[in-house]
């Protein structure tokens, strides 16, 4: 198949589920178009079978908000003719299921079958989907894709709810490539790698993200602040965003900020993963927790929140712990306690790769995809 692939190209789960997706694609022989106004940052423009288009938006004194939608959707049906694209998937409902839309309506018009494929991941539907100035559109574009996917039960079950679509929405679950993502079994090679981070006998704790106030970062400051009062500790944050300096001030502030490693944003994350005890992921809401799962396949299990669809990845006790959001005590509790049973840890780590490998490889997911595209193909594209 020849796929066309729109997504946020910066830091961002869902730019990231859409660019593993591509890579993914790409190593099952399919041919994959990403349209977008920037390069994905995962993507290394090296991969055979993978393209880059990017989208111009032209700026004149006139416009003083250029429509990127509109320069998308132009693009995306130039994409998809030069290219005989046979389908194109659009992750995060706005702008971009807009885009497709008036994409596929471009093509009709001249005799062309062009199906899109939406990937709701998140705050497309909890947060900027309801805000009242997009909600029409993103309900008529979700309405009015040839396919919908959403990568939980819970974030389908909430847009059934809130948007009132009646399209079926179909679960496809967020992967990890299981042969990427991997822990680092020889102990004394993992040993060695953490020294950077941490001396041999402390911990070292993990968070993940793109700081933004969703992802409640100062929770993991003050809950690691707990946890170092009783066992010896350091705090790997991964990743940069609006709340960074906040977490910075609150590290001085509680007199921990030496203990704490702030990395900023990493290319290489599977890296990074392999070298933690614990993950932290103590978000106000998470429609999946991709981060949570990155780290699961590394043997790391996650303290979380039990919100949104982390309970359909994380299970309570058996693969990570789940809190009450903003329950800090309980977490700092519930890490110190973890820590002290070295046991129980290792019984929980090695649940939380085999939940991964079970249920969220690429090569159990990516096949799910593939086989809704060929639905997808075989409904939008009848013969007349
Ligand atoms: O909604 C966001 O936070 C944005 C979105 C993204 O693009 O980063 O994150 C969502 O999609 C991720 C990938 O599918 C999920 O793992 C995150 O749980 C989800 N975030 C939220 O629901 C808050």
């Amino acid at each position: 198949m020849r796929i066309g692939i729109t997504c946020y190209p910066t830091y961002g789960g869902s730019g990231v589920v859409a660019t593993e997706l591509g890579i993914e694609l790409a190593a099952l022989g399919h041919e994959v178009h990403f349209i977008s106004y920037s390069q994905p940052f995962r993507l290394n423009g090296r991969d055979n079978g993978i393209f880059y288009h990017e989208v111009p938006v032209s700026s004149y004194p006139l416009f003083e908000f250029p429509p990127y939608d509109l320069a998308l959707a132009s693009r995306m049906a130039e994409v998809a003719e030069f290219y005989d694209l046979d389908l194109l998937h659009v992750h995060y409902a706005i702008p971009h299921s807009v885009s497709a839309l008036l994409a596929r309506q471009m093509l009709a018009a001249r005799g062309r079958c062009l199906p899109f494929v939406t990937t709701l991941h998140g705050t497309d539907i909890t947060l900027v989907g309801l805000d009242r100035s997009y909600l029409p559109i993103t309900r008529y574009a979700i309405q009015e894709s040839d396919g919908v996917t959403s990568i939980s039960s819970y974030l389908r079950e909430k847009t059934l709810e809130d948007f009132g679509v009646t399209r079926p929405i179909e679960v496809v679950p967020n992967f990890v490539n299981c042969n990427v993502y991997v822990p680092i079994d020889d102990e004394a090679k993992r040993a060695q790698a953490r020294l950077h981070l941490a001396a041999p006998d402390e911990a070292i704790l993990m968070h993940l993200s793109n700081f933004r106030p969703v992802k409640r970062v100062l929770d993991v400051v003050r809950v690691f602040a707990k946890v170092v009062r009783e066992v010896p500790a350091k705090l790997v944050l991964v990743g940069d965003g609006p709340d960074r300096s906040s977490a910075e001030w609150l590290a001085h502030d509680l007199g921990i900020h030496s203990r704490i490693h702030f990395l900023g944003k990493q290319d290489k994350v599977n890296e990074l993963l392999p070298l933690a005890d614990l993950m932290l992921m103590p978000s106000e809401l998470e429609s999946f927790g991709l981060a949570a799962l990155e780290a699961m396949a590394c043997k790391v299990p996650a303290i979380a929140t039990r919100v949104g669809g982390v309970p359909e990845l994380i299970e309570d006790g058996v693969t990570g712990l789940l809190y009450s959001v903003g329950d800090v005590d309980a977490m700092a509790a519930g890490i110190i306690g973890l820590l002290k049973d070295r046991s129980r840890l290792e019984a929980m780590r090695e649940n939380a790769r085999k939940t991964a490998q079970t249920h969220f490889c690429s090569s159990l997911v990516v096949p799910h995809y593939v086989k809704y595209y060929e639905q997808v193909l075989a409904r939008a594209c009848k013969p007349a």
